[in-house]
């Protein structure tokens, strides 16, 4: 079976000379139409070989898996999997106070490190990402291989309008569209005056590609606006967005369609799973995400017991690195949410997919007077409303003994008009959530704008606990 999975084999290197034939829609025709099944019966014995490498080489996975009686050896069906405990972000962060910097999971010589990430550490201390120049390479052969799935050929250009930093994002899809022998525009975001810049550039080079996260492209389209630039004008195909929910949400993604004229594709997981770009969209499945199975093993899971649920229902996502021999990461839970099915999908690839995307995290979710509300359910709602300003807030707060949530949105009405959108809005996002809301407006352009990741709760009923 192995022979007819092009070029299948741990740990993972690929030939770097390698193009599809420029008429097929697939980089490796077999692994991505093939019987998920078969795919699967590949991948279980592929994830033994894994945590056989972790285990030989990592006293964190020994230990986590000596302290269960999990061996690697007896990965022998899916039953045995799920069973193998996750990984949470916490003992990352532990064991890289223990080990630093890189933590007792890095698995490789610290002097083969060939990239440094890490997370923002806007809370509590920044976890570190070391990534091996073989894993690199391999990470870029497979963003390549995704990127063409999305419509990217050699000789487009790709401009990169996300941090240059910490962040892994800017620099995965850099490095995919590099080893695709794209033309790679890395102009990064987040300095002063950038944006602005940024539309100079994208009407004058007239990029095929762009990638950002989806408030960004937003902040972007403004932007141009201002300057009575129509980012049409830009001559974007694709646009591609990782980082936080948005290109899935369905009003976003229209308003990011409707403003750049470029099909928009979803893409992403997080950056210890990097390649990140392993839940992906595709040129002929541009909705949601299709979950390349063959690179990353994705299960979505109760998020209690860690079991995957039935294809059709909500979970969190669980990943597994295949590929990765640096800080492998063996059922990773990510504390988001989704909801996954299997069924054709109009590219032919015979992955599973999540229909809505990742449409937010566990702990971001608004518990408000026993109810749940998702931001990006706020979000979705505002964005198809006549008159909405571009940006909002959510505050929680505790009044009493009650749990109060207010929506600060802006409008683009004069003064006159105000009380009637605040009341029809207001009354409109309320039926929507199925929650009582306060509703507030202000005027346009003056809520903050994220050149990253939005944050858009502000939960004061926190702030008092602390
Ligand atoms: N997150 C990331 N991508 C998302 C998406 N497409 N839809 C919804 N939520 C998404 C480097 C890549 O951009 C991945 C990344 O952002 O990694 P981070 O910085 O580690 O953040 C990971 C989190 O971003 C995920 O757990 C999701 O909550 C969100």
């Amino acid at each position: 079976m192995s022979a007819q999975m092009e070029e299948w084999h741990f740990p993972a290197g690929y030939d770097q000379s390698y193009l599809p034939d420029p008429s097929s829609p697939y980089w490796f025709p077999h692994r991505e139409t093939m019987d998920p099944e078969e795919r699967n019966a590949a991948v279980l014995p592929r994830l033994r070989e894994v945590m056989e490498y972790a285990y030989a080489n990592s006293s964190f996975y020994k230990d986590k898996w000596d302290a269960v009686d999990c061996k690697p050896a007896d990965i022998t069906s899916w039953e045995a999997f799920e069973q193998v405990p996750v990984v949470t972000k916490a003992e990352m962060r532990q064991a890289q106070a223990d080990h630093p910097p890189f933590g007792d999971y890095l698995c490789i010589e610290p002097t083969d490190v060939h990239h440094i990430h890490g997370t923002s550490g806007t809370t509590g201390q920044p976890t570190a990402f070391g990534i091996g120049r073989r894993d690199w390479e391999v990470i870029a052969d497979n963003h390549a291989r995704i990127l063409w799935g999305m419509g990217v050929r050699p000789g487009d250009t790709v401009f990169v309008a996300a941090l240059f930093s910490l962040y892994l994002g800017s620099w995965g899809a850099m490095a995919g569209a590099e080893r695709l022998r794209c033309r790679v525009l890395p102009f990064g975001a987040g300095a002063q005056g950038m944006t602005s810049r940024a539309v100079n550039w994208l009407a004058r080079l007239k990029p095929t590609a762009f990638y950002a996260t989806p408030s960004y492209a937003l902040r972007l389209a403004e932007v141009a606006e201002q300057e009575k630039i129509d980012p049409r004008e830009f001559g974007l195909k694709v646009m591609f967005f990782s980082g936080e929910p948005g290109a899935s949400v369905p009003t976003v993604r229209k308003a990011i369609e409707d403003a750049f004229g470029a099909t928009v594709i979803d893409c992403g997981t997080m950056a210890e799973m990097t390649p990140f770009m392993s839940a992906s969209a595709t040129a002929g499945t541009p909705d949601g995400m299709l979950l390349w199975q063959d690179i990353v093993w994705h299960e979505v899971c109760d998020p209690d017991t860690f079991r995957t649920v039935p294809f059709g229902s909500e979970g969190t996502p669980v990943y597994t690195h295949l590929e990765r021999t640096s800080q492998p990461m063996i059922r990773l839970a990510s504390n988001d949410l989704t909801r996954w099915v299997l069924e054709d999908n109009p590219c032919g690839r015979t992955y599973p997919k999540l229909p809505d995307g990742v449409y937010g995290r566990i702990d971001d979710m608004i518990h408000i007077r026993g109810e749940n509300v998702y931001p990006t359910e706020v979000d979705n709602y505002l964005r198809g409303v006549e008159g909405y300003g571009g940006e909002h807030q959510i505050i929680v707060r505790r009044t009493g003994s009650m749990d109060e949530m207010i929506v600060r949105a802006e409008t683009t009405h004069p003064e006159g008009r105000r009380s009637e959108f605040e009341q029809r809005t207001g009354s409109g996002l309320q039926s929507f959530l199925g929650v009582r809301v306060t509703f507030e407006s202000v005027d346009a352009n003056t809520l903050e704008r994220a050149e990253h990741k939005s944050r858009r709760v502000v939960d004061e009923r926190e702030h008092t606990k602390r």
